[in-house]
């Protein structure tokens, strides 16, 4: 259960960081699952610019019945649910496992940015809960972002560089806010790098700006992205929609497990 407190920083700043809400147990099983991911030759897995190492596996609560349990954990949804102030659905689940030197930067931006003009969200009454599987120091690629700044709508200042919804996912994004913009934002609101052990929860808002760093560390950076949408606030018809694997069309209402979910897991389930 999120506290006044939490509830009023989050809506202040636009995130909220919690420590500790899962075990080593259960981040070393996700991590398992992480590396079988990457390894499944499927249109969700995203290369680096290597074409080696993976960049990102989408959809995984589709492929995995250990991270379709975790979407539905507790410990994860109450967050989304209380901070969207309804019952909410999965739009798009997202892991990175930021590979050694490999794993490159992801600019500034704002992630509904993306779900408003690639998907047709209507309102942004989305978030994420992203999840620290290993942890995150300076060196690997922390996620820096600019407190406050999930109240700006920044479409003035956005040029959107690339044609096609592939350019929404790599290195080069498609839809980029001016260096002045942000030099302007980075002066006004300041930076934050979120750092923290694994089993670490980031909660912040669809519009918080957003980057990371590449990792120069020798060793991985997994974290896994769950981003909830309010069921009130499904996606309107557009044309040339993304596929269903990176923005769900089906806004049923998450149900919450009983029990935390590791605690019942076949670990493999094929392919959807
Ligand atoms: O395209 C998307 O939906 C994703 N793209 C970026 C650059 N960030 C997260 C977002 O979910
Ligand atoms: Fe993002």
């Amino acid at each position: 259960m999120l506290s006044a407190h939490d509830i009023g920083f989050y809506e202040k700043h636009g995130y909220l960081v919690l420590p500790g809400q899962f075990s080593a147990q259960e981040t070393g099983l996700l991590l398992r699952e992480t590396h079988r991911l990457s390894q499944l030759e499927i249109p969700q897995r995203i290369l680096e610019r290597d074409g080696e190492q993976v960049r990102s596996v989408y959809a995984v609560h589709r492929h995995s019945n250990a991270f379709d349990r975790f979407t539905r954990d507790l410990r994860n949804l109450e967050p989304a649910r209380a901070l969207l102030g309804s019952d909410v659905y999965i739009h798009q689940t997202q892991l990175n496992p930021k590979a050694p030197f490999q794993g490159d930067v992801w600019e500034w931006h704002q992630d509904y940015l993306y779900w408003q003009r690639d998907d047709g969200m209507v309102e942004p009454r989305a978030l994420n809960v992203s999840v620290f599987l290993d942890e995150v120091t300076e060196f690997n690629g922390p996620i820096f972002i600019m407190p406050g700044s999930h109240r700006l709508a920044l479409d003035d200042e956005t040029r959107t560089a690339q044609d096609g919804w592939e350019n929404t996912l790599t290195a080069d994004i498609r839809h980029k806010i001016t260096p002045d913009a942000l030099r302007r934002l980075a002066d006004s609101l300041g930076l934050v790098s979120i750092k923290g052990k694994p089993g670490t929860t980031v909660v912040f808002d669809g519009r918080l700006l957003h980057c990371s760093p590449p990792n120069l560390s020798g060793n991985l950076r997994s974290v896994i992205f769950i981003r909830y949408n309010s069921v009130d606030n499904p996606l309107r018809q557009i044309a040339n929609p993304r596929p269903e694997w990176l923005a769900s069309r089906d806004p049923k209402p998450l149900t919450a497990l009983a029990d935390p979910f590791a605690t019942t897991i076949a670990d493999v389930r094929s392919p959807v």
